[in-house]
């Protein structure tokens, strides 16, 4: 297969697969394979746009894609007003804060924290276990542990205003998370520098009242978050049980490496969704780029919008949807 690959890119081409329409048809089609070297940056909802900005100020010095998609992040989990991200995210049914944390670089390494408590920058505590160990995931209290040896200290992340939330939702205790409305948007970020690498981060404090140890997709790599830099990457928000199940992020990344354009590869992928039915009730937004720069977004419902940089620009652009 591989050979095969490079023989395809010697004559310039390379082998495109169609989606849902056209299952199974192979295509040869020519393709551009230059890098975009320009400076992108692509993010989950309206948070997304202070992110972005410093995300693409490190990007416009000349920073690296990993450092870029890491201090972007950083600036939602910083903000006790978001109440889904970091400091301030809406707890679980036990009232304690827990938060779930990914990167991704542009040499395929990995780090990943997850049911992370009292730690304010979780993005940080992943990288640090991508830079400085050799394993990809670290949860709950060894997580907790390593962040403190490494010099992080401890916060307080449950703010005045999330717990008044917890304590009006024990009054029903019920879990109903609502479409778009649940105030809970995780943050995940691609980054592409002007060296033409990819790299990604997604940060949250998973859904809003989840049993306490409950884990989501956005820690999980392949899942939340992946990054090829050959091909792209990919990000998810939403109800992530869906998105663990079809390991949508991975599967955006490898419909590209077939020759899906970004957008093809994220209808596909809610497309999965679909298949495995109940996905009336929930939210699902996939946001990818290739490393052309071309960017894609799909949602299983209307009011999925992102935040999209390039020099000199930061905008939202809502995303179409399935239904
Ligand atoms: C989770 N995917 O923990 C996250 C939550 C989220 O918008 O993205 N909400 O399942």
């Amino acid at each position: 297969m591989s050979n095969r690959r490079s023989f395809l890119s010697q004559l310039g081409l390379s082998i495109i697969g169609i989606g849902a329409a056209g299952a199974g048809r192979v295509l040869l089609k020519t393709k551009n394979q230059a890098p975009y070297k320009k400076g992108l940056v692509l993010s989950t909802w309206s948070h997304g746009i202070p992110a972005n900005a410093e995300a693409m100020r490190i990007i416009e010095q000349g920073g690296t894609a990993v450092d870029a998609a890491e201090m972007g992040v950083r600036v939602v989990e910083a903000d006790p007003e978001g109440q889904s991200v970091g400091i301030g995210g809406l707890p679980d049914r036990d009232g304690k804060v827990t938060l779930d944390a990914c990167i991704m670089d542009s040499n395929g390494n990995a780090g990943s924290v997850c049911f992370l408590q009292d730690i304010l920058h979780p993005v940080s505590v992943a990288r640090k276990v991508m830079d400085e160990t050799p394993h990809v995931m670290l949860s709950g209290e060894g997580a907790k542990r390593f962040a403190l040896d490494q010099g992080f200290e401890l916060t307080d992340l449950l703010t005045e205003r999330s717990k008044k939330a917890w304590e009006d939702w024990l009054k029903e205790a019920q879990y109903k998370p609502i479409i778009n409305i649940e105030n809970h948007d995780t943050i995940g970020l691609l980054t592409l520098d002007k060296a033409g690498n990819i790299a990604g981060a997604c940060t949250t404090s998973g859904l809003a009242f989840k049993m306490h140890g409950r884990v989501g997709d956005s820690p999980v790599i392949g899942a939340g978050l992946f990054v090829d830099n050959e091909i792209g990457g990919a990000t998810a928000t939403g109800m992530g049980e869906a998105v663990l199940k079809t390991l949508g992020s991975f599967l955006i990344v490898e419909l590209m490496r077939q020759g899906y354009s970004p957008q093809e590869a994220c209808e596909e992928g809610v497309r999965r969704i679909v298949a495995q039915g109940n996905y009336k009730d929930i939210q699902i937004g996939y946001l990818a780029m290739n490393k052309q720069g071309e960017v894609g977004a799909y949602a299983l419902h209307p009011g999925f919008n992102y935040a999209e940089a390039r020099p000199g620009m930061n905008r939202m652009v809502d995303s179409p949807s399935f239904l």
